[in-house]
């Protein structure tokens, strides 16, 4: 049997595929790391894409000498949500790209159902921001999940959401966690930006609109 009769839903990561919020994530951080004097750049942002708020400060933490109790750690977090969350106001329907837009509407076309599967906790303000509040047919989050990637529950909700099973739905992800989430919750995992190229990537896309090819 063809992938195309087997699939019936796609699952969207957010944050580095249905639109670039992976910027705003690193001003925010740059900013918090500036301030209490820890080394911080983008390959060290790299690593953080997929990763829970949580786990992303421990990452950053790790370059720091002093040692921050747990209510400490939460203070940061919070800080640096607050100054995310002022970059996310700017964002505007205008930030999705065409190629998201066109891609999103042919596969709902085509009969698929859609979901988002996002580690984020501002998953729901990413998408009123752009517009986006009420296309998907179902949204998984960092609000209803317990694990983050590379656990796959946040991706096994979002294809219970839609009533499927995991070997009917592809995970498109821009992160490694997200595809070894993918693979480990039995998904057809499509890789896209750097996500394009690791070992347990089963699609490579180098633009959305490459999924087309495949359902
Ligand atoms: P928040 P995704 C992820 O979104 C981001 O890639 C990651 O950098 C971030 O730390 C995580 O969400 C949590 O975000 O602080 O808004 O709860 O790629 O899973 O859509
Ligand atoms: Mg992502």
């Amino acid at each position: 049997m063809e992938n195309r009769d087997i699939i019936k839903g796609v699952i969207f990561d957010l944050d580095g595929v249905i639109v670039h919020t992976d910027e705003f994530h690193y001003l925010a951080w740059k900013q918090l790391a500036d301030k209490i004097g820890v080394y911080f750049d983008r390959t060290i942002n790299e690593r953080l894409r997929g990763v829970s708020r949580m786990a992303s400060l421990d990452i950053i933490l790790e370059r720091s000498d002093a040692a921050f109790s747990d209510t400490e750690k939460q203070l940061l977090a919070d800080e640096k949500n607050d100054t995310y969350r002022e970059l996310l106001k700017t964002l505007t329907p205008a930030d999705v790209s065409a190629d998201v837009k066109s891609t999103l509407a042919a596969l709902r076309q085509n009969g698929l159902k859609l979901a988002i599967g996002s580690s984020s906790k501002n998953a729901r303000f990413i998408l009123n921001q752009i517009g986006l509040e009420n296309y998907f047919d179902a949204i998984s989050d960092g609000n209803n999940i317990s694990k983050s990637k590379p656990d796959p529950e946040v991706f096994l909700k979002a294809a219970e959401y839609l009533c499927l099973k995991s070997e009917q739905c592809i995970v498109v992800e821009d992160a490694e966690a997200g595809i070894q989430a993918a693979k480990n919750g039995g998904f057809t995992a499509a890789g896209i930006g750097g996500a394009s190229k690791y070992n347990l990537t089963d699609i490579s896309l180098n633009l959305l609109s490459d999924l087309l090819k495949y359902v």
